[in-house]
């Protein structure tokens, strides 16, 4: 058997397209639509030789391999490499990376640390923060967004609510790009994350420990299970791993994402501040329409069958979320940002039992930040070109030169 990018070299099975596209090229990630759009004209799966591996991006191949966690495990990475084949580059997560039964436990731990009621009770103080910022912004003028908003809220609120006693928001950022540009292939993107290493995660690993975490917030939470006997102390400092792992550059990515669309259809934004009660539904809507997650993969762990194509087992399946949201047989007018669409069903939380955990956090994160624009903003306009950031698993802006105007 041969081994690609750390995982099985598989045949092509009868039927496929055999696809010459490399998903990891910086111009596909940048500017992906395309790709999606082709990626599901071909059919429901095809083969990239590139890296040994099937990809899937309509909506419903993508929701049924990324949901049948029986038949497509996470517990053999959600990155290209098999985690029986190659050991990999951390210890692997115990919520992520991981299968029923044991992922039951660990998910009801982190459920309950990020319960509705427990984000509900940040509400506040992220509205506090959020209005805080926005007033600055305000008088600034023109700004950067990534970094002074997208970037600058989540880094505030997130290790407070946490609960850590120390906050580094670089670390906190570089360790994001780390854990999602490790998904990919060994390319100049995940070495590039990869150099950040040794100043990133010493950092992260110790704030994980019970002694730097304050008696209160989400990291109390993990450690009470602990205390309660539902996990031992190791797992619980692997819980607040994970929650520093995916917890900053999504939210980031989702509040970038939303300003960008927001600027780019003004005329949305308009009918935003008309009825803010659409604000939930355009949240959606800015998820479904730039998926931050762009892709994660499953892995076969038999032979298995999918919309009539064979698969092997060892097979790693590319699910290209970004596509499945932009499905036209899903979607009307999937191309457009429509923020009245109300898209139940895109998959940029994922779906099933791995659902994004925290997105009761991310969608609290995001409704402070927008309630302050549309109660202090009449305009938001680019005072340069937006830049997308390529990222092996992200698909998040790099620059996002804005200003906020009044009447
Ligand atoms: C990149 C990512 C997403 C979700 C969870 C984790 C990481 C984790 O480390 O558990």
């Amino acid at each position: 058997m041969k081994i690609i990018e750390g995982h099985h070299e598989i045949d092509v099975p009868d039927g496929v397209p055999v696809w010459d596209v490399d998903p990891y090229d910086v111009n596909i990630l940048q500017d992906p639509s395309d790709y999606y759009a082709e990626l599901r004209s071909k059919g429901p799966f095809v083969f990239i030789p590139k890296y040994s591996i099937l990809a899937c991006g309509r909506h419903k191949e993508t929701k049924e391999v990324f949901s049948d966690w029986e038949r497509f495990v996470s517990s053999r990475g959600v990155g290209l490499q098999d985690f029986e084949l190659e050991e990999p580059w951390r210890p692997r997560s115990i919520i992520l990376e991981v299968d029923p039964p044991d992922h039951a436990i660990t998910r009801r731990v982190l459920a309950r640390a990020l319960s509705p009621k427990a984000t509900a009770d940040l509400k506040e103080d992220f509205q506090i923060e959020a209005d805080k910022l926005i007033d600055e912004l305000l008088e600034k003028g023109s700004f950067e967004a990534v970094v002074e908003l997208a970037e600058e809220f989540p880094t505030t609120v997130f290790p407070k609510a946490v609960g850590l006693k120390e906050n580094n928001s670089r670390a906190l950022v570089d360790y994001g790009a780390m854990v999602f540009n490790a998904l990919g292939p060994d390319n100049e993107l995940r070495r590039n994350a990869m150099a950040m290493g040794p100043t990133t995660v010493p950092w992260i690993v110790e704030q994980c420990s019970r002694k730097n975490l304050k008696d209160k917030g989400f990291g109390a939470t993990i450690f009470a299970a602990a205390d309660a006997g539902e996990i031992n102390e190791e797992q619980a400092e692997k819980l607040v791993r994970s929650l520093l792992s995916a917890g900053v550059d999504t939210t980031v990515t989702g509040i970038g994402s939303a300003l960008w669309c927001l600027a780019s259809f003004p005329e949305q934004f308009k009918r935003l501040k008309e009825d803010p009660s659409l604000m939930r539904p355009a949240f959606e809507e800015v998820l479904r329409f730039t998926s931050p997650v762009h892709s994660f993969c499953r892995t076969a762990n038999g032979d298995t069958e999918v919309s009539g194509v064979k698969i092997a087992e060892g097979s790693k399946i590319l699910c290209v979320l970004g596509a499945a949201n932009a499905d036209e047989t899903q979607w009307s007018d999937p191309n457009k940002f429509d923020i009245g669409r109300r898209p139940t069903g895109h998959l940029a939380m994922g779906t099933g039992i791995h659902g994004c955990v925290g997105q009761n956090l991310a969608r609290a994160e995001v409704a402070a930040v927008l309630t302050s624009i549309l109660n202090k903003v009449d305009k938001i306009e680019f005072t340069g070109e937006a830049v997308w950031r390529p990222n092996n698993a992200i698909h998040a802006l790099d620059k996002l030169p804005l200003i906020f105007k009044t009447a």
